[in-house]
């Protein structure tokens, strides 16, 4: 029988990129998000035996509770829980932040989070199955402008490493996911649009590619059953650590 992984956020970025490599190593995939058309073009690229499109706002807990409900038989049976839906907004200081935007982050990279592994934590202790949740360096390294998203990510990070603790004994394996600087539509939510902000953030960086995120998360995935990576870390080559900074009178 083949395997189900269930990825949230996956009209773009590290999410299609997982849908697409699962299946490709014989899985297949229930993808969500909020854009049906990315998500109809998705199953129109890998087929409906492969993929099952679930529409929703993974801030909306009545519609992912309707979508996880009412999954057909196929794929039920979720094998991985890949937590990707996540965004960050703004890069401006905390004392010039948009309070709703620090909401949206809260809502979607932790609240939402919680509530789908929550609701799937029957099935994947049921089938010895795997949750793989996408934290980032910001979880670790504070940066100007990072305030709630790194906050958000150390959450993240934080979690998988308590529910790691929570289901010793079930099989169920718990892995956090840190990457770096990686060329999505990231920068481009981040900054509302601005397609010039994000091209000049990956210009001459050799970032990481949606590709690299989605080979790592099969690798893991794919590890004998007896094996648990608890976290990894990973970064551009090009990328690496700013130290501290003073501000003198
Ligand atoms: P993208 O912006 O390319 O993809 C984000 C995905 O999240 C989209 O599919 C989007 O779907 C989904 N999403 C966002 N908000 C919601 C919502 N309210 N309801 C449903 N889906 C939602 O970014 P990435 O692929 O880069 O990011 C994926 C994850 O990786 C995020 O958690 C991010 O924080 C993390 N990450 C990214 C890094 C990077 O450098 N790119 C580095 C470290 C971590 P839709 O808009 O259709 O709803
Ligand atoms: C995204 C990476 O460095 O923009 O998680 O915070 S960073």
């Amino acid at each position: 029988m083949r395997k189900t992984i269930l990825v949230t956020g996956a009209t773009s970025g590290f999410g299609r990129a997982l849908v697409r490599r699962f299946v490709a190593g014989g899985w297949q995939a229930v993808a969500t998000g909020r854009r049906a058309d990315r998500l109809a073009s998705l199953v129109e690229e890998l087929g409906t035996d492969n993929v099952h499109p679930c529409v929703f706002d993974m801030r909306d807990d009545h519609a992912m509770a309707e979508a996880i409900d009412a999954l057909p038989a196929p794929f039920r049976d979720v094998d991985l829980l890949v937590n990707n839906a996540g965004l960050g907004l703004g890069t401006a200081p905390a004392q010039e932040s948009v309070l709703s935007d620090w909401r949206q982050m809260i809502d979607t990279n932790v609240t939402a989070l919680v509530s789908i592994t929550h609701r799937l934590l029957p099935t994947l202790i049921e089938r010895a199955g795997a949750i793989v949740n996408l934290s980032s360096t910001a979880a670790t390294y504070p940066y100007r402008g990072g305030n709630v998203y790194g906050g958000s990510k150390a959450f993240v990070t934080q979690f998988s490493l308590g529910l790691r603790s929570d289901l010793a004994g079930t099989g169920v394996r718990v892995t956090s996911i840190e990457p770096g600087m990686a060329e999505t539509e990231f920068t481009l939510i981040r900054t509302g649009g601005d397609q010039a902000a994000s091209d000049a953030l990956y210009a001459g960086a050799e970032p990481m590619t949606a590709d690299d995120i989605a080979g790592t998360i099969w690798w893991v995935a794919t590890l004998p059953p007896h094996l648990n990576i608890n976290r990894i870390e990973m970064m551009p080559v090009r990328q690496s650590f700013a130290g501290f900074t003073v501000s003198r009178d």
